[in-house]
C-alpha cells in the first residue's frame, strides 16, 4: 500500500478514547485517500513509500488530530470593543444586555449587514481558525432572531462550508435572546421560533442542532425545556447554554432531554454532573469566557472528569464574551483556570469535542479509517504548546489528507476564486 507519510514525529497525540491522550513517541502517520491508513512507533514500513509519496519530516514536532472548536458564534456583524469601558467600570454582562447592549447590539449590526458582508467577515475568522489548527467548527446563529436574518446567517454558514477547508456544523440558536420586537412576550417569541423558523431550517437542512441560552433573565429552564422539546420533535439534535452563574437545574435538563452537549456549566450541581455522566451528555467548557468576563469562576472540570463526564473545551468565539479564534490560547486558560492536564486538554479539543458535535465516528482521533484531519505543531510535546502561550505553534494543517496551511499561510486552492 502506497501512502503519504508524516515521519520522525517526536510526539503523536492519537487522542483515542480511554485514559491519557494515546501518546506515541517518535513515530509516523500514513495517509491515503483522505483517511488515516496506518500509524505507529518508529519508521514507516518501506512498502508504503512509492514514487509519488509526499513526505513531511516532523522531527521535533507534535502531531495531533485537527482541532475541533465545538462552540462558536461565528456569523455576526460588528464588534463590541466599545463595551470595554463599561466592563472596566464594573457594569456586568447581563446588565449591559438589559440596557439593550451586548447580544442585542450585535443583533442590530447583524440585521444591517448583507449576507456577503457576513460571509467576508466570517471567512476571515475561519482563515484564522485554520491557521491556528482548527479543522472543524460548530457555528451558532442567534444574532438575527427575526426570520430573515437568522436564515441569512445560516445560509452564510452553509455557503462558506461549501468552499472553505474548515468544516462548519450549524446550530440554530434563535433562543439566544428575546428580540426587542417581542419584549415582554417571550411565549410569543418561543411560538415564532418553534412554528415558523425551525420548520424552515429543518426543511432546508440549514442546521443540525438547536441551542438555547438558559440563564436568569434570558430563557428560564421551563422555557428552555419547551423549546428543546419542540426542537427534538422536529428532528433536531440538542445543545444548551447551561451557564449557571446561578444554578437553575440546566445540567439536569440537558440530561433529561438527551442533549448532545451542555455548554459553559459554571456551577453545575453534583446531581447535575452525575445526571450528565449517566446520560452521556458532553460538557463543553469555555474557560476563555470566564477570563474575558473577568469572573473568578471557572467550570469544575476536575470534578466532572472524576465523575465520568466527557469534557470538551472550545473558544466560544463571539464578539462579546470571547473574541478569539485561537484554541491554543484557550488551552492555557483550561490548564491554569480549570487545572486540566495538557493530555485532558488536547482530548477536549479533539475526540471529546467530536462527541460534542456528534462526529466521533469520523473525526477527533488519529485512528486507521478516520478522516485525515491532522495538525503538526512546531513543539516537541503537547505540554510545550500549553506552556508557551499566546503564540501560534502550528506548522502544518492537513484537511482530509491535503496540506491546506503551512508556515502561517493558507495554501492557494482552486476554490480561492469563489465569489463570496
Ligand atoms: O454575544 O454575548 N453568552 N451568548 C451567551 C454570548 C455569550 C455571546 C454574546
Ligand atoms: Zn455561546
Amino acid at each position: 500500500m502506497k501512502a503519504d507519510l508524516i515521519i520522525n514525529a517526536s510526539t503523536i497525540a492519537c487522542c483515542t478514547e480511554g485514559p491519557g491522550a494515546g501518546i506515541i513517541e517518535n513515530g509516523y502517520v500514513a495517509v491515503k485517500d483522505g483517511k488515516i491508513a496506518a500509524l505507529g512507533e518508529g519508521s514507516a514500513p518501506l512498502h508504503m513509500k512509492g514514487d509519488n509519496t509526499k513526505i513531511i519530516d516532523a522531527y521535533g514536532k507534535t502531531v495531533s488530530p485537527g482541532l475541533i472548536d465545538s462552540h462558536t458564534h461565528l456569523i455576526h456583524g460588528g464588534s463590541r470593543e466599545k463595551e470595554l469601558s463599561l466592563k472596566l467600570n464594573g457594569v456586568l454582562y447581563l446588565e449591559i444586555l438589559k440596557m439593550g447592549g451586548g447580544i442585542l447590539s450585535t443583533v442590530r449590526s447583524t440585521r444591517e449587514a448583507s449576507k456577503k458582508e457576513l460571509k467576508l467577515k466570517a471567512k476571515k475568522s475561519l482563515d484564522e481558525m485554520l491557521l491556528h489548527g482548527t479543522t472543524t467548527v460548530e457555528a451558532k446563529s442567534g444574532y438575527g432572531l427575526d426570520f430573515d436574518t437568522e436564515i441569512k446567517c445560516l445560509e452564510a454558514a452553509a455557503e462558506l462550508n461549501a468552499f472553505h477547508p474548515v468544516d462548519i456544523i450549524s446550530t440554530y440558536m434563535g433562543a439566544h435572546a428575546v428580540p426587542e420586537e417581542f419584549k415582554g412576550n417571550t411565549c410569543g417569541y418561543i411560538d415564532f421560533m418553534c412554528e415558523k423558523v425551525m420548520p424552515y431550517v429543518k426543511k432546508n437542512d440549514l442546521a443540525e442542532f438547536v441551542d438555547v441560552f438558559c440563564e436568569e433573565g434570558v430563557f428560564s429552564p421551563e422555557e428552555s425545556g419547551i423549546i428543546m422539546r419542540k426542537a427534538k420533535e422536529q428532528g433536531f439534535k440538542l445543545k444548551i447554554h447551561a451557564v449557571e452563574i446561578i444554578p437553575l437545574r440546566e445540567s439536569e435538563l440537558a440530561a433529561e432531554m438527551g442533549a448532545v452537549s451542555a455548554e459553559h456549566l459554571l456551577a453545575a450541581s453534583d446531581e447535575g454532573i452525575s445526571a450528565m455522566a449517566k446520560a452521556g451528555v458532553t460538557a463543553i467548557l469555555l474557560p476563555g469566557t470566564s477570563f474575558y468576563l473577568m469572573l473568578d469562576k471557572y467550570a469544575q472540570a476536575r470534578k466532572m472528569i472524576e465523575r465520568g463526564v466527557r469534557v470538551a473545551i472550545a473558544t466560544d468565539y463571539n464578539p462579546g464574551t470571547c473574541p478569539t479564534e485561537n484554541l491554543q490560547t484557550i488551552m492555557t486558560f483550561a490548564c491554569f483556570g480549570m487545572k486540566m492536564t495538557p493530555e485532558e486538554i488536547i482530548k477536549g479539543m479533539t475526540i471529546n469535542a467530536a462527541y460534542g458535535v456528534d462526529r466521533a465516528g469520523e473525526i477527533g482521533s488519529l485512528e486507521v479509517g478516520k478522516k485525515a484531519d491532522i495538525v503538526i505543531f512546531d513543539a516537541p510535546n503537547i505540554e510545550y504548546i500549553v506552556y508557551h502561550f499566546g503564540i501560534n505553534h502550528v506548522n502544518t494543517v492537513i484537511k482530509a489528507g491535503k496540506a491546506v496551511a503551512e508556515n502561517g499561510r493558507i495554501k492557494k486552492s482552486q476554490k480561492d476564486g469563489v465569489d463570496l
